[in-house]
């Protein structure tokens, strides 16, 4: 196994190499290992083992880059239409936590009747094909390792070619799978004994690999007109999908439903959805709950789309979970987009840690509302599936237009999907098996007819034949691009320049598409703000202007509009002036030094500079300035002298001066710290001072150069100063 380091890049060419040669390995789906955990001062109760290379959230920082895992297993779902540049995705999402890699199938894959070779660029998602697979997983293979948990990788067995793709997955080492044979019918018009045929075969593979199965009952809620309405259907559905499973042979522990909560703020959300939810886990407690987050009422806002999954990660909470999905508003919007991704894995890992041990400070009430809607949603379902079997059953009821009807059960509105049961894509094509049927294969459905060979052929068909693929990878036949137009090499040649790291273009969907976005407010009314955006990309030299996001915050004084657009040039790194790196100690370390080692600093902005925000923020104690670790000083206030500083500094027998320099015209600001620095030669103190000065148009460069020991810019904080100065302070007690 390849083995990677944090600060190496994942080389895509060396994953495609010898891709023939790569036997993947067998991938059950893995749960994480649910522990209490406790993780410096604090202990996690729903929680799971830590990962070995990470990045924490953004608040972490403060709190030692502790990085504690939830208990679920978190989602990520993929899909720029190019593998190559989703597995850049992939090891990022790993580092934030995901699990559970999502690949999208691009649009309409459901409808191709065998399977797809090479790695043709897809729209809305991935062409799933036995290449892109192979080197997905392989490269998840070196992921995982290099975060020490198992990477769950999954995609949808769907469509006319559904048992081929089980076996596809199977062989190339995928953990789950949707698989629902209602979404066939419902969604994709195929026909339904042709589904449910296949949904059999399908599923009884999928057992074999041990893959956990997502079902399609969100679709429903995503489609229907009013998703709230739909409940007692979704309930159906889980119910119809998960028990078929359970006879293909799926074991309970890996059939997941895939359950949303139906409605989204402004509806009273929680009011709708966690009735919802407890219906759901109290009817299908036997299976587990995939908890995706509502996308049917998710617009453009970022910030929405946060507030409504972090709703209904609380419903995650407040019932239970063990996968958690995310998903971005790029869905909405048609721009996968790594940080939006990465966003919504940090969204759910935040929530789920923020939330831990709910249940064991506040409970759901037993009485009341919350018990009556529940009862209520489930009577609805119930009677639905008695009109279901009334009606001489599932077949019939879909012909009658019994799902996705607009109107909440018993209520129906005749606007529910119809079909035929003679009808749609592959009607006609299920033939009863003959007498004399046999297929040597592994996990094969049905009727093989075996025993005339011998008993032992029952339970292992294969072995007549010497195995087939699932016992003998080497029998799998790799079938490389085949495309010469189209394909995962010509691709990467046209970016090549940009995954040396030297030459850099922003990117949104692919490497080097140089694609930006650009946050813009204007003082008008919606339609003018709109076409002024766009007039405002073009005259920022952006091509392909689009606005992806609009919002009025006042119908005449103004919107808020985000534009992406692309542009075509590149940044040379070489030629980049990197701004130096400012060391900084751990809180520990500074605040333990200086309790040993007092430290005084007199501070004050020099000459007739009266801007003082700057150097009382890297002063007190509120925004984490140098008072926190314990240095104490003297503010002399605005306009200071050169001279009062030293003088100051000797008087109070302080070991440091903080000279803050916002003014740089006619270059005051390097002649004050010249000044100063000679001062304090005149005065004889110098060796003992540490000289320091800041300011917006200060660099640790300029303030060196003009005889500073050292000089912070701009996004200094107080922990940079308080490290330089216990560093040069042991510097000065060690001459
Ligand atoms: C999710 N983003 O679940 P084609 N089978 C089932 C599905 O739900 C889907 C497909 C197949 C959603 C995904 N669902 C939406 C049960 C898709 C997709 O080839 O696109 O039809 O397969 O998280």
């Amino acid at each position: 196994m390849n083995k990677i380091k944090p600060n190496e890049k994942l080389d895509i060419r060396n994953i495609l190499k010898d891709l023939d040669k790569y036997v993947p390995k067998k991938r059950p789906w893995v749960w994480r290992d649910i522990s209490p955990q406790t993780i410096g001062e604090f202990t996690y109760q729903q929680a799971s083992p830590g990962i070995k290379n990470f990045v924490p959230l953004p608040s972490a920082r403060g709190l030692g880059n502790i990085d504690p895992q939830p208990d679920a297993v978190i989602t990520t779902e993929i899909a720029s239409g190019r593998f190559e540049d989703d597995i850049r995705r992939m090891r990022m999402a790993a580092y934030h936590g995901a699990d559970h890699i999502m690949v999208i199938r691009t649009a309409g894959q459901s409808h191709f009747d065998g399977l797809l070779e090479g790695t043709p660029q897809g729209i809305g998602g991935i062409p799933v094909t036995r290449k892109q697979l192979r080197a997905q997983r392989k490269a998840l293979d070196i992921i995982e390792e290099e975060v020490g948990r198992p990477i769950n990788y999954h995609s949808y067995v769907s469509g006319v070619a559904g048992p081929e793709i089980a076996v596809l997955f199977t062989e190339e080492g995928v953990s789950g799978a949707h698989q629902d044979p209602q979404y066939n019918v419902l969604y994709r018009n195929i026909n339904a004994i042709r589904s449910y045929v296949d949904a059999a075969e399908s599923k009884m593979i999928m057992a074999y690999a041990g893959m956990a199965q997502i079902d399609g009952a969100h679709n429903a809620n995503a489609t229907a007109r009013d998703a709230w309405k739909v409940m007692p259907e979704l309930l159906v559905q889980h119910i119809i999908n998960s028990k078929f499973s359970e006879k293909c042979g799926i074991e309970k522990h890996n059939i997941c439903l895939s359950t949303v909560p139906p409605a989204a703020s402004p509806t009273p959300d929680l009011k709708l959805n966690l009735p919802y939810a407890v219906a759901l886990r109290e009817f299908l407690s036997d299976y587990k709950m995939r908890a995706q987050m509502n996308t049917k009422y998710m617009d453009s806002s970022t910030r929405e789309a946060t507030v409504t999954h972090v709703l209904n990660l609380l419903i995650s909470r407040l019932t239970s979970a063990d996968i958690q999905s995310t998903i971005t508003p790029d869905e909405g919007r048609n721009v996968p987009w790594h940080i939006y991704n990465i966003e919504a894995l940090d969204t759910a890992k935040q929530a789920m840690i923020g939330m831990d041990d709910l249940l064991s400070m506040v409970s759901l009430r037993e009485d009341g509302y919350l018990q009556e809607k529940k009862r209520e949603i489930q009577e609805r379902s119930i009677l639905m599936m008695e009109e279901i079997i009334e009606m001489g059953g599932y077949f019939n009821a879909v012909e009658a237009g019994m799902f996705v009807d607009s109107g909440e059960y018993p209520q129906r509105n005749g606007d529910g999907i119809s079909r035929d049961i003679n009808g749609g894509v592959g009607a006609g094509t299920v033939v009863k098996r003959d007498e004399d049927y046999m297929a040597p294969v592994t996990a094969h459905y049905g009727y093989n007819n075996m025993a005339q060979y011998g008993e032992q052929y029952v339970k292992d068909p294969s072995s007549l034949i010497g195995g087939c693929t699932f016992e003998h990878p080497e029998m799998v036949k790799f079938i490389d691009e085949l495309d010469d137009t189209d394909n995962v090499y010509l691709r990467m040649d046209k970016t090549e320049k940009y995954r040396t790291g030297k030459i850099l273009k922003p990117e949104v969907e692919w490497l080097g598409d140089g694609t930006v976005v650009v946050d813009l407010f204007f003082p008008t009314d919606i339609r003018t703000a709109e076409a002024a955006a766009i007039e405002t990309g073009k005259k920022m030299n952006l091509v392909k202007v689009e606005v992806i996001h609009k919002e009025v915050l006042h119908p005449s004084e103004g919107t808020r509009i985000q534009i992406k657009g692309t542009f075509d040039f590149d940044i040379d790194v070489e030629k980049l002036v990197l701004p130096e790196i400012i060391k900084s100690h751990s809180m520990d370390d500074v605040i333990n030094y200086v309790k040993d080692n007092p430290i005084k600093v007199v501070a004050g902005t020099a000459g007739n500079d009266e801007h003082s925000v700057g150097i009382r923020e890297v002063l007190d104690i509120k925004h984490g300035g140098i008072e926190k670790y314990g240095i104490k000083y003297e503010y002399l206030g605005t306009s200071v002298p050169i001279e009062k500083f030293v003088d100051a500094a000797i008087e109070t027998k302080s070991n440091v001066i903080m000279m803050s320099t916002i003014i740089s015209h006619d270059d005051i600001h390097y002649k004050a710290m010249l000044k100063l620095h000679n001062y304090a030669v005149e005065k004889g103190v110098r060796d003992q001072l540490i000289l320091i000065t800041g300011g917006t148009q200060v660099t640790p460069e300029i303030a060196r150069k003009n005889k500073m020991d050292q000089g912070f810019g701009r996004g200094t904080k107080g922990i940079h100063i308080a490290s330089f100065i216990i560093d040069k302070h042991k510097e000065i007690m060690n001459k």
